[in-house]
């Protein structure tokens, strides 16, 4: 016996075939079907209230996971509502695919030009055009997601997602894995990074390769203070980074997005940049030689480039050729996986100095951190110091924790105070630099990361833009712990615009009770003015934490960051 399978089911079983175990996303009529055949096939769906909230649930499971992210939408207002989240992802080159719906009559309300959508914000639009051929135009946006690195929206005109795919046996329902589809997905689920490195080890390219790799060798055998700088590119490398810094003396920093990778060596200076402690930005700045390793060294990680020394070379690693000399000038560009490259200058051969010394090493561990570094402590008035809250924080959430940050001027203090086990412990969706997405990203990446306690760090503003994910974080169960730096305005602004005497009656807002609106949702909650209020914090750490945890912490908000002055720069 057979029954007919409709595109829409093909393509659902393609991608669970494929190798997709999650999916987020906000079901109507158009995505239902293949949304039912995505769970069909075993993969767990995860319903959000709200289409911007899914799609960066979506990009940021992806970046904790390493796995394909994956969002279904209806057509038309489904996709416009998801389109921040997906230029999040596509900036960030995140892999992943958008199913949509798609009205293709130009009569229907829900009539837009998807293709067009998608492309604006740097996604790849593709199409289910034939639905005998559904499964192999799901596997093709699958390869180009995975192996490509992008964001792809697939769009599933309607008349072609209920045409009939093709006949097959209706159990055991995975049959259809076996064979072709088997092939295909282990293709596409090796790892980008190593598939992408592969592609270009053919030919005069991988002569070029060696060249520069060589060019490279020769830069870190004459430099006296090497720096590594790694970014995204780099979070699958520790290991073989570590070991090229160990034998040439670098010392280790990271990009924001790759905070915590090198968590534990000794010579971790933490996040280049506006983050930097005055530590690690000293050091920087002494540096002779710095590579940056699958880093795009933009004007956050280099302070606009001043901590780039104009006497250091700069050599970068990285698998787009354009990322090389993009934000800084580069000496030397090596076009690769940062992961072969590091380990194809790891030869045998004995350790040189470099940067490193018994008193840099001693350094590093007392002043390498933002807690050491004094202030003074402005809290009063009902208002805690946002560093003083941080710190507390710092103390008594468990070290194993993924912690995710929104946009704001806020976002410094839990990026530099709250500490994180490894780069999977922090997720950072700031490419698109927009507001709102913390609270989805936290999602995304608590359930990747089952084993950590989830931290969100919102300011105000971005909590009530991404509210409606609040019901999900309870429906979901997830022990999540929700910061809210709350100064009742939208602060950035406020110290954008207020020193130069503007108006600021349209960012600042009356006081809101967070507290109240959280537990409305089902969460705990905590209102916090002073230390001595975390003892909430303490006692909802003690247990059953059954239900999630907001902290809406009234903070004082009389000066701007010193790391939003550095931004200001560039708008
Ligand atoms: C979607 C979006 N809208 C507007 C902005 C401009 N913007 C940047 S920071 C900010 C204020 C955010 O307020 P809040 O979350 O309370 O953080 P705070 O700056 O007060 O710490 C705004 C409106 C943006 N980056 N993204
Ligand atoms: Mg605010």
């Amino acid at each position: 016996m057979t029954v007919p399978e409709t595109a829409a089911a093909a393509v659902g079983r393609a991608l669970a075939a494929g190798g997709v175990r999650t999916a987020f996303g906000v079901v109507g009529s158009g995505n239902f079907h293949v949304t039912n055949a995505l769970v069909e096939h075993g993969v767990r769906f995860v319903a959000a209230r709200h289409e911007g909230g899914a799609a960066t649930m979506a990009d940021a499971y992806a970046r904790m996971s390493g796995e394909v992210g994956v969002v279904t939408v209806h057509q038309g207002p489904g996709l416009t509502n998801a389109m921040t989240g997906i230029a999040e992802a596509a900036k960030s080159r995140t892999p992943m695919i958008v199913l949509a719906g798609e009205a293709t009559d130009a009569r229907s309300n829900f009539h837009i030009d998807q293709d067009a959508l998608a492309a604006a914000v740097g996604a790849v639009p593709m199409r289910l055009t034939d639905a005998a051929r559904a499964e192999e135009q799901a596997l093709e946006a699958f390869r180009v997601a995975s192996r490509e690195r992008r964001t792809v929206l697939l769009n599933l005109p309607l008349a072609v997602q209920s045409a009939p795919s093709r006949s097959r046996a209706p159990a055991p329902a995975l049959t259809g894995a076996a064979g072709p589809d088997r092939s295909a997905a282990q293709d596409t689920t090796a790892g980008p990074d190593r598939s992408a490195a592969q592609d270009m080890t053919a030919g005069p390219d991988r002569a070029a390769a060696d060249d520069a790799t060589a060019a490279l060798g020769r830069l870190l055998a004459g430099a006296r203070r090497p720096v590594f700088v790694a970014g995204r590119g780099a979070r699958h490398a520790r290991r073989e980074l570590e070991a090229l810094a160990d034998r040439t003396g670098a010392l280790l920093a990271t990009s924001a997005v790759a905070k915590g990778l090198f968590r534990g060596s000794p010579w971790d200076l933490d996040v280049s940049g506006g983050f930097a402690t005055p530590l690690a930005a000293e050091l920087i700045r002494g540096a002779d030689l710095i590579v940056g390793w699958g880093c795009a060294l933009n004007m956050w990680t280099t302070r606009h480039g001043t901590l780039i020394p104009p006497e250091a070379k700069v050599a970068q690693v990285d698998l787009d050729p354009a990322a090389v000399g993009a934000h800084v000038r580069a000496d030397l560009g090596v076009v690769g996986d940062v992961r072969a490259v590091a380990a194809a200058l790891t030869g045998p051969g004995g350790a040189a100095p470099g940067y490193r010394s018994a008193e840099l090493a001693r350094r590093i561990r007392d002043e390498g951190r933002w807690r050491a570094v004094p202030y003074r402590d402005e809290s009063g008035a009902g208002r805690i110091d946002p560093r003083t809250l941080t710190i507390a924080l710092d103390d008594l959430l468990p070290s194993e924790r993924v912690v995710s940050v929104d946009s704001g001027n806020f976002m410094g203090y839990p990026s530099m105070f709250l500490d994180v086990p490894d780069a999977g412990g922090f997720c950072f969706t700031q490419a698109f630099q927009s507001v709102g997405l913390g609270l989805a990203t936290a999602i995304g990446a608590a359930l990747a990361r089952p084993d950590r306690l989830p931290v969100a760090a919102l300011g105000d503003g971005g909590a009530f833009m991404g509210i409606a994910e609040l019901e999900t974080v309870v429906r979901l169960g997830l022990p999540m712990v929700v910061v809210v730096y709350d100064d009742e305005a939208y602060g950035a602004e406020v110290h954008h615009f207020g020193p130069h005497g503007h108006p600021l009656g349209m960012v600042r807002f009356p006081p809101a009770d967070l507290a109240a609106i959280a537990r409305g949702h089902g969460f705990a909650a905590v209102t916090v003015t002073d230390a001595a209020g975390l003892a909430g914090v303490a006692e909802w750490l003690k247990g059953p934490r059954d239900r999630p945890l907001l902290v809406h912490a009234r903070i004082t908000g009389e000066r701007g960051s010193w790391w939003l002055e550095e931004a200001f720069k560039g708008h």
